[in-house]
């Protein structure tokens, strides 16, 4: 069987990291691309990454460009292209100038690979997919938002690192968007099977979801120049291979809802099954009040930047 097709839409900091795991995941061939000026950039990536191959003992084929022709029939299109926050900056600073990139890339896709399963990385979030899927107007199994994944993994490092225990056996979820009103919930965490408030008093636990909502922010102050980049590329590579090889996880992803939890048209992050269908399957987490409180907070906070892409595009 022919090897899959990947392609990195921006050839930044998480794309090259993307471009390292995929390879390294042998998750197929590899194309990254940037704008013009940066194209000997992504040349330069990539060509370093196959210059690894032998010691890595991964085979796939890495190419950059800037060339959108390049990327045609792509299986994959991960899309991080646009500024990332500097300190001082929410996300939502960044729509702007993001959603004109993101459109266009958007029209590019579209017009190259029509049947790719596509994963938005780029701020702000939940506005930028919803922006990308709207251009496209691909299927709404095909085109997902990468955040809860992080947020995520944020949530289940911290509990880790507060028991001392292995980031293996902690299993959460963190619903809504991707910004400061996410919605962890403590509640159905897990260490080892047993329930999170058993193993934390509440300020603790209170203190982790706090953290996880300003892990982003508290990266972007320490860096000076950017934002995180490992963990979001890891975090979407995992979405990748879930399609690619029909895994079935259950992951947290911004999606497309059409009545689940009660919102409709809107992109925002709930769980859900990624397999060779893309977004299989939306799971609906029994709610408290005060979750579905929260969660109905962090759509109010996604809507106005929605509002502002739908002015646009
Ligand atoms: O959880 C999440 N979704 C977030 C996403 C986690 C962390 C970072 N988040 C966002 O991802 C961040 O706020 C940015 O909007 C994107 C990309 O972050 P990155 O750190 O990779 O930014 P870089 O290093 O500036 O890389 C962006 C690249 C850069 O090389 C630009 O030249 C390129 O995007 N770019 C383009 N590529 C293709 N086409 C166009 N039009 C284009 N414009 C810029």
């Amino acid at each position: 069987m022919a090897r899959k097709k990947i392609a990195l839409i921006g050839g930044g900091q998480i794309g090259g990291i993307l471009a390292l795991l995929a390879a390294e995941k042998q998750l197929g061939d590899i194309v990254m691309l940037d704008i013009p000026e940066k194209e000997g950039m992504c040349k330069g990536k990539m060509l370093d990454m196959a210059e690894c191959q032998w010691v890595s003992g991964y085979d796939a084929k890495m190419s950059g460009t800037s060339n959108y022709a390049d990327i045609a029939g792509s299986d994959v299109v991960i899309v991080t292209a646009g500024l990332p926050r500097k300190p001082g900056m929410s996300r939502d600073d960044l729509l702007d100038v993001n959603v004109k990139i993101v459109t266009n890339v958007a029209s590019e896709v579209k017009a190259r690979c029509p049947k790719a399963f596509c994963i938005i990385v780029t701020n702000p979030l939940d506005s930028m997919v919803y922006a990308f899927r709207k251009i496209t107007g691909f299927s709404k199994n095909m085109v997902c938002g990468m955040a809860g994944v992080l947020d995520t993994s944020r949530f289940c490092s911290f509990v880790a690192m507060e028991l001392n225990v292995s980031v293996k056996d902690v299993a959460a979820t963190v619903l809504g968007g991707h910004g400061p009103t996410m919605v962890p919930l403590p509640r159905i965490c897990t260490v080892g099977g047993i329930p999170l408030t058993e193993m934390l008093p509440k300020e603790k636990i209170d203190a982790i979801v706090h953290r996880t909502r300003e892990a982003g922010t508290e990266i972007v102050n320490l860096l000076g120049n950017g934002s995180a980049f490992f963990s979001p590329a890891a975090s979407a590579i995992a979405m990748a291979e879930s399609y690619l090889l029909d895994l079935k996880r259950v992951l947290p992803a911004a999606v497309y809802l059409e009545g689940e939890y009660g919102i409709k048209g809107y992109y925002l992050g709930v769980p859900v099954i990624i397999g060779a269908g893309g977004v299989e399957k939306v799971i609906e987490v029994k709610l408290l009040d005060d979750e579905k409180a929260a969660l109905i907070k962090s759509l109010d906070a996604v809507k106005g930047a929605v509002a502002d892409v739908d002015k646009r595009v």
